[in-house]
């Protein structure tokens, strides 16, 4: 059941290995769109067992750059702060999944988790500063370091709308969105991390009834009311964005954080009610929440995205 795959997840992290350059797409047309196509670094994950490969990150600089991760398992982005690294990491987030608070908070006081994809996503994540990068997979054994230079700056890309996880914790936000589009994805809150799982449910699904069904402690077959499509993205430490691309079938969604919550013995932070329904696709198969490209507050709406 992908509720308790992605509660088991948990917490999210990044890995990396080698290092190969990819010649830059540079569109023959207008200058104007050469030079976005060379503002914005493009890197690529490979996730395998073993193994994480990034192919891209020859001469990369600090700032936004293009991320799309390939292979079997999700890939995020992460900062360590100096005296801690990816084997300090790898070890207490292995002792934060039995339960142990002391080391999760040590984690967090010592990791900058940057975002991430899983594999078959990507988007866009902000290095802040010159230096190393962890890509780490919960998925692989493998890890990879990225080493960034002197920041750029790289704009934004335009968004359809946006995802915020804030203090609570709750989500804020849009409440509509395009089917197919990107979303920014920014952590509002100033203590917890938090990542995004959409899952598709049956038009008219409640909070209460994600929550009755996430706290029934039942392992049964999914709730009548979940359906097969979702994605979810890496994690971002608090302050944090990143931009989200994502293709998905219309109709209303559950939006969920299952990071664990240091403060709440671990508990995951969908199970505290961090839950929210969006719907995707506008269309009329929202009830009542009207079209997404109509002013709805908090929605970005725009044309012209370059895709990857
Ligand atoms: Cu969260």
């Amino acid at each position: 059941m992908r509720l308790l795959r992605s509660a088991r997840a948990g917490m999210a992290v990044v890995c990396t290995s080698a290092l190969v350059a990819a010649p830059l797409l540079v569109p023959a047309t207008a200058t104007a769109q050469r030079a976005e196509a060379a503002a914005i670094q493009s890197i690529t994950i490979r996730v395998a067992k073993q193994a994480i490969t990034v192919k891209g990150a020859k001469g990369l600089d600090a700032g936004r750059i293009k991320v799309q991760v390939k292979g079997r398992g999700s890939a995020e982005i992460a900062m360590f702060d100096r005296g801690y690294d990816y084997r300090d990491f790898s070890k207490d987030a292995a002792a934060a999944d039995k339960g142990n608070m002391k080391a999760l908070k040590r984690a967090l006081a010592n990791t900058t988790i940057l975002g991430g994809f899983q594999s078959g996503g990507s988007g866009t994540i902000v290095l802040p500063k010159a230096g190393e990068y962890t890509v780490f997979s919960f998925e692989s054994r493998g890890h990879a370091v990225l080493t960034a230079g002197k920041g750029r700056t790289s704009p934004a890309p335009d968004v359809d709308g946006k995802i915020v996880g804030k203090t609570g914790p709750v989500w804020g936000g849009s409440n509509t969105l395009p089917a197919k589009g990107t979303f920014l994805f920014k952590n509002a809150d100033k203590t917890v991390p938090h990542f995004v799982v959409l899952q598709q449910v049956v038009e008219g699904t409640t909070t209460d009834q994600v929550l009755a069904a996430l706290t029934s402690g039942e392992e049964g077959p999914p709730p009548d009311f979940m359906l097969p499509a979702g994605m979810d993205t890496g994690s971002l430490s608090p302050g944090r964005k990143m931009t989200v691309n994502y293709d998905l079938p219309p109709g209303q969604y559950v939006i969920m954080c299952f990071f664990p919550d240091p403060n709440m013995q671990g508990m995951p932070h969908a199970f505290m009610g961090m839950l929210k329904m969006i719907h995707l696709g506008g269309g009329g198969s929202a009830a009542g929440t009207g079209d997404p490209s109509q002013g709805v507050p908090g929605t970005i709406t725009s044309v012209a995205r370059p895709g990857w």
